[in-house]
């Protein structure tokens, strides 16, 4: 039934942006007794709320009088117009999460662990929330995830909210005071939307700026970006991915590689933060399973195996797929498909694990100029299309080789998002499967 808040009743709200969260917010404030005027450039999207909203472009309206003006994360604000106009009205520009922050106190007691960083969040999340209901604590997982805050159902007294945080949303975010604030790691992303690097360190920043003095914070001091804010954080809890011991990681299956590790670690220092004892946490370590389209075995078909790391959209999150396989006996076994919208002209973060790669299949807007950077290193097929790399790999690929999605660029070139990428790669993977078979 999702979230309804007396904080709400006959409040007057503006929402720009009726995707997953908009929608989640007009139903929200609508249930919760509010005035809702709403918008969004796609005319579906406007009709799906006509029962619960006042259609009107908030930007061609007065917003005189209005509690605040709710974009979607996915609005870009550093251009777009409703800034300046909401500013002029002296209306705040505010988001989901925001608006989740101002109902707490309306919700019954509760804690809130609120996680953000360049990579690692969704698994992160899943796995704090993972742990949280292994340990028996009623927990609802939101945000970034792709499930908004505000559609979930409110817990009973004594749970625990887990909210993966884009640093998008954090811009909206002003009052959100978290039990537990996490950061994972800070590389550059996103840089369309802010003033350089230090725009977007400084947005990450303000997660730990929104939180009492006595709450909560941790961070994973594996990056130098991630250390400078955790010098301005002195409550924080620091750790580092080098922590793990091995002899652990090793009975944790979703859960390898060296960026889970630092993902783990950092679900231990909260599970800790919160009260749950180490044992319980180990077990939930041990029987958490991998989100979709992270890393995921998507197929084995005739000694080789397929893994789907769509959700890898830079070349820090690649890095650690290429890690994961080292080459046996001297020879490289990764068949790399990568391309796509690239976030940055080289692939610098991959670089120490190019040893890995077999070949590498090269897709998408990056694609050409990808051929040319990696053809010095090793053989390159320029394949432009998702399945046809697939195919070209699965041709050339030996039992014990992997086929691996680890694109390193954003999808939206030739894909809606990650997942209908991730899923397009496991497509291609079963029709193999039906040639071989058939
Ligand atoms: N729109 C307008 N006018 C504009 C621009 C956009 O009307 O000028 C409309 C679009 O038509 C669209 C909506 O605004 O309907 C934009 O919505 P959105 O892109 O914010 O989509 P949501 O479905 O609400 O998804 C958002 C997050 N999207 C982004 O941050 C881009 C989702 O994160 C998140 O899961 C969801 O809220 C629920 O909280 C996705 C993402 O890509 C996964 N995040 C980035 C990332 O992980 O790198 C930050
Ligand atoms: P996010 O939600 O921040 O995008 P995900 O957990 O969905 O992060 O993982 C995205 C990609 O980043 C995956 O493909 C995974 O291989 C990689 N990854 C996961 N955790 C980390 C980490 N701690 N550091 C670097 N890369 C990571």
């Amino acid at each position: 039934m999702g979230i309804v808040s007396p904080a709400f009743t006959d409040k007057r709200y503006a929402v720009l942006g009726l995707a997953r969260s908009g929608l989640a917010t007009v139903e929200c404030l609508a249930a919760s007794g509010a005035r809702v005027v709403a918008w969004d450039t796609r005319d579906e999207a406007r009709d799906a709320v006509a029962d619960k909203a006042e259609i009107a472009d908030p930007l061609l309206i007065d917003l005189n009088g209005f509690d605040g003006v709710v974009v979607s994360p996915g609005v870009p604000l550093n251009r777009h117009p409703i800034a300046d106009h909401a500013k002029a009205a002296g209306v705040p520009i505010i988001g989901d999460i925001e608006l989740f922050a101002l109902a707490r106190p309306t919700l019954p007691a509760h804690k809130v662990v609120g996680i953000t960083g360049t990579n690692g969040k969704s698994t992160t999340t899943a796995l704090i929330h993972h742990i949280i209901e292994t340990a028996g604590i009623p927990a609802r997982m939101g945000g970034n995830i792709g499930l908004p805050i505000l559609g979930q159902d409110p817990l009973p007294e004594g749970g625990i909210y887990v909210l993966e945080l884009s640093s998008y949303q954090i811009d909206l975010t002003y009052s959100l005071d978290c039990d537990v604030a996490v950061l994972l790691n800070i590389s550059p992303d996103h840089l369309d939307r802010y003033d350089g690097f230090g725009g977007y360190c400084a947005s990450k920043a303000r997660l730990f700026a929104m939180q009492s003095a006595s709450n909560r914070a941790v961070i994973a001091a594996d990056d130098d970006n991630s250390r400078a804010i955790a010098a301005q954080v002195p409550r924080a809890t620091q750790v580092h991915a080098a922590d793990i011991a091995p002899s652990d990681q090793a009975r944790w299956p979703a859960l390898q590689g060296p960026h889970n590790a630092q993902n783990a670690i950092v679900a231990i220092a909260v599970a800790r933060a919160l009260g749950i004892p180490d044992e319980v946490t180990d077990r939930g370590l041990a029987t958490y399973a991998a989100l979709p389209h992270r890393m995921q075995r998507v197929a084995e078909i005739g000694g080789v195996l397929y893994v789907n790391d769509s959700k890898a959209t830079n070349a820090a999150s690649t890095a650690p797929a290429l890690a994961a396989y080292p080459p046996v006996d001297g020879q490289p076994r990764i068949h790399w498909i990568v391309g796509g919208l690239a976030k940055s002209d080289s692939l610098d973060e991959c670089t120490p694990y190019l040893g890995n790669i077999k070949a590498a299949y090269t897709i998408g807007e990056a694609g050409h100029r990808f051929a040319e950077l990696l053809s010095p290193h090793m053989p390159v097929n320029d394949s432009e299309m998702l399945s046809a790399a697939v195919r070209r790999a699965a041709r050339v690929a030996q039992p014990g080789d992997v086929v691996l999605l680890s694109p390193a660029c954003a999808s939206f070139d030739q894909f809606r998002d990650f997942e209908a990428r991730g899923d397009a790669f496991a497509a291609s993977v079963d029709a193999l499967r039906e040639g071989v078979d058939g």
